[in-house]
């Protein structure tokens, strides 16, 4: 069974839809094994972020990220992480689906409300950087 990691970013935090997303992912028949609120530091934050290091949104995308509280959380499902993917929507809310997430509450390509693992190797370290093992349950 797959998990991936889901962040709930500080733009969807601001605006109330932490709850309205996770019901969402939860109703998709994902199972939420873990979750926890944070303000990601600017450490956490580049290591997540590691790959984009280069990129010229990296910098701006780093103070996004850490400039409010987020929802961090692992779902669980068969091919979980491409069908999350799917349900989140195209990184750009102004090209995503209406039924998605992000077309249906995207701002813009940095204000997209959610982030989600983009392989099964990219979950797996993804999920070390926010969760022990302890805090990942089996139910
Ligand atoms: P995340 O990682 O947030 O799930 O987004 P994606 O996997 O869909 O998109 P990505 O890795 O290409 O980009 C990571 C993150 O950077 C922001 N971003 C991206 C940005 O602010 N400006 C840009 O031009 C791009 C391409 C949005 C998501």
């Amino acid at each position: 069974m797959e998990q991936s990691l889901i962040l709930v970013k500080p733009d969807a935090m601001e605006r109330g839809l932490a709850g309205t997303i996770i019901a969402r992912l939860e109703g998709q028949g994902f199972k939420l094994v873990a979750m926890k609120m944070l303000r990601m530091d600017r450490l956490l934050a580049e290591r997540h972020y590691d790959v984009h290091r280069d990129k010229p949104f990296f910098k701006g995308l780093v103070e996004f990220i850490t400039s409010g509280p987020i929802v961090a959380a692992v779902f669980e499902g068969e091919n979980a992480v491409s069908g999350l993917r799917k349900a989140m929507g195209s990184t750009d809310p102004a090209k995503a689906a209406k039924g998605t997430i992000r077309g249906d509450f995207g701002q813009n390509i940095e204000r997209n409300v959610i982030h989600g693992s983009d392989s099964v190797e990219t979950a797996e370290k993804e999920i070390r950087l926010f969760f022990s093992g302890a805090e990942i349950f089996s139910y």
